[in-house]
């Protein structure tokens, strides 16, 4: 009689982020290299008022969630943390990275191959797309592309298993003005990777072939992960890392159709192209709860700007979608090849003159494996002698551009970032501006479906909430003209929904309170914040379940899990 095979052990993976700190001056990186997404490269001229959030490494743990092997994951660690964590022994090695952060991985692979020299070192992420990756970093794999496909393949599993959506929140110590936003926060929903429209610049959609791989294909999909997420997290919220999420008009129409048909209606925090929520119709968005939408506007003009915004009036689409209460975060280019001192004013102008809530600037950079990049490559006017860390965006031009020499570019980014602040005021008076805005277009409707009492009794509660920092916003005001603007918005918001509570007066107090105290900590210790370390682990017998990470204080280095079902 045949005696069954044994098992084969399990594999013990370690995945980790690159280690910090981050957003300083060292041998392995800049200061530039903010782990924030507003602070780093939206809000970071607005002082006290900038938004400060963190977001995990999500790459990591969706090839956590989607393989059958005992997995840690590990981000945001120290140097010396993931030298510790190494010491437990690990199968395979994976690290995470960015371009910029091309020195770190190269210090952990190194520390990898000392203290664990039998793993497997595999390095993935956009960092990956560096070419002759393999002759710089000594490394046994590189994996460009989509990872988790990768992953399965390797440890001999089958490749196209269902797809796990780990259960994750989208950021991580989120304060405004040293206010913490109060609730769960949003959970993290990634209906799929890359985006087809291939702009020159994008990283993201050229690292992934300029194809979409979709993990959630269909709007049931998308609803049903929502709702598991959802009943989990205990929010509706959702931020969707996604490029161009409408872009599958289908997808996004289905799953409205099944929000509607069961009466449950999430909301939903969006990048996408202007063509493609001009396609979905922004009547549409309203229904569908979006409530925030991040916009490629790239330029005034049609030099220096895209397909998906030929046709498009970016004025009227911003004006349009602030007055259905959706914020809108645009993003502009800096120093293309036909900028010039002389023509750039326009551009920086433009963004600002279109009054977005909020607006990312940032300098033409021609990421490794995008079409730029090759253009450029073959121009010769690639500055391979400046450093990855420098490749970021935000500093130095990573291109030979007669225009902008010295530190000019850094001028320019800086003055336009300022300009939008002092014209425009800070962004948590527009996002108030555009929830009441929302909220009173849906309350002069004659007739409201069930959809849309829902999303007009969430603009009320929005308002409502964050106008409770429009006294703050007023003591906090960049000029004269911002401050009686928040106290003029503050009287209209008084008027829609009635004077403020005890309880919200007292909200008010205790959030000028802590604004104070923040100030004087930026004052005292400057305006840095490292994430903390955060340590989830994948069990055995947890195969095909998501990990939901808790945070762990680096020095306890305590480990917590909470797992729930797939
Ligand atoms: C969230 C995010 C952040 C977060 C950081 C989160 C973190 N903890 O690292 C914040 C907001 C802080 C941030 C900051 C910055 N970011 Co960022 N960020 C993103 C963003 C929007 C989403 C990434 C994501 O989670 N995607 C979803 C997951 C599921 O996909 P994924 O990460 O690609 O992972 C898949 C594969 O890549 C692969 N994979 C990933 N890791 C690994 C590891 C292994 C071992 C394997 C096998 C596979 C693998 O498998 C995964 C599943 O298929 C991307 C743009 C984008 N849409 O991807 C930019 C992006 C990654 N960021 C980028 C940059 C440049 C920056 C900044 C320098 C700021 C800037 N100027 O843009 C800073 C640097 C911060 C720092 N100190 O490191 C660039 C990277 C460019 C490049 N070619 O390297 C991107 C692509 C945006 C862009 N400009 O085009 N960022
Ligand atoms: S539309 Fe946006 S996500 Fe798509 S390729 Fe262009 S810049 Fe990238």
């Amino acid at each position: 009689m045949a005696t069954a095979a044994p098992a084969l052990p399990r594999k013990r993976i370690l995945l980790s982020g690159v280690f910090g700190p981050f957003g300083v001056d060292d041998e392995y990186g800049r200061k530039e290299n903010i782990m924030e997404l507003f602070h780093n490269q939206v809000t970071k001229a607005q002082g006290a008022a900038s938004w400060r959030y963190h977001h995990r490494s999500f790459g990591l743990y969706f090839l956590a969630a989607n393989v059958d092997a005992d997995v840690t994951v590990l981000d945001f660690p120290s140097r010396r943390r993931f030298a510790r964590e190494l010491e437990k022994g690990y199968d395979v090695v994976g690290i995470s990275f960015i371009a910029p952060n091309f020195v770190k991985a190269r210090e952990m692979a190194r520390l990898a191959r000392e203290i664990s020299p039998e793993a497997t070192i595999v390095l993935g992420g956009h960092g990956a797309a560096i070419e002759g990756l393999e002759e710089q970093i000594d490394c046994d794999h590189v994996v460009r592309g989509e990872g988790i496909r990768w992953l399965r393949e390797f440890l001999g599993q089958d490749p196209g298993a269902p797809f796990v959506h780990p259960v994750l929140p989208s950021i991580e110590r989120r304060s405004i003005l040293g206010v913490p936003v109060p609730g769960v926060g949003a959970s993290l929903l990634v209906p799929g990777l890359g985006c087809v429209n291939g702009c020159r610049f994008c990283s993201t959609s050229h690292f992934f072939d300029r194809k979409y791989t979709a993990f959630l294909p269909a709007g049931r999909d998308l609803f049903e992960t929502a709702c598991r997420i959802a009943d989990l997290r205990g929010t509706d919220e959702f931020f969707v890392m996604d490029e161009n999420f409408l872009k599958d008009t289908v997808r996004a129409r289905e799953l409205l159709a099944e929000m509607e048909r069961h009466g449950r209606y999430f909301r939903f925090q969006l990048f996408s192209s202007a063509e493609a929520i001009t396609a979905f119709g922004l009547d549409n968005l309203v229904r569908l709860g979006v409530e925030f939408v991040w916009i490629g506007v790239e330029a005034g003009g049609q030099q220096g700007n895209y397909a998906k915004n030929e046709g498009i009036d970016a004025r009227a689409l911003v004006r349009e979608l602030r007055s259905r209460g959706i914020v809108v975060l645009a993003s502009g280019i800096l120093c293309q090849e036909h900028h010039t001192p002389d023509n750039m004013q326009q551009d920086v102008d433009f963004l600002v003159g279109i009054e977005p809530d909020l607006v990312q600037f940032m300098l033409l950079t021609p990421m490794p494996t995008t079409g730029l990049y090759r253009e450029h490559q073959a121009k010769g006017l690639l500055r391979t002698e400046l450093p990855y860390e420098e490749w970021h965006g935000q500093k130095h031009l990573a291109f030979q551009h007669p225009a902008f020499p010295g530190d000019s570019a850094e001028r320019w980014l800086q003055a336009a970032f300022r300009k939008d602040y002092e014209v425009n005021g800070s962004s948590m008076l527009r996002v108030v501006e555009t929830a009441l805005r929302g909220y009173r277009r849906l309350a002069d409707l004659p007739r409201r479906d069930a959809c849309l009492e829902q999303r007009m009794r969430e603009l009320r509660e929005q308002t409502r909430e964050w106008a409770a920092l429009l006294p703050t916003i007023a003591s906090n005001a960049v000029n004269p003209a911002e401050r009686r603007r928040a106290l003029g918005l503050d009287r209209q918001v008084a008027a829609a929904l009635g004077t403020p509570s005890v309880r919200e007066r007292a909200r008010r107090v205790g959030a000028r309170t802590l604004a104070a105290w923040w100030r004087l900590r930026l004052r005292l210790f400057g305006d840095g914040l490292q994430p903390s370390t955060i340590v989830t682990r994948v069990r055995p017998g947890l195969a095909g379940i998501a990990s939901v990470g808790m945070s762990a204080a680096e020095e306890t280095a305590e480990e917590l899990r909470f797992a729930a079902a797939g």
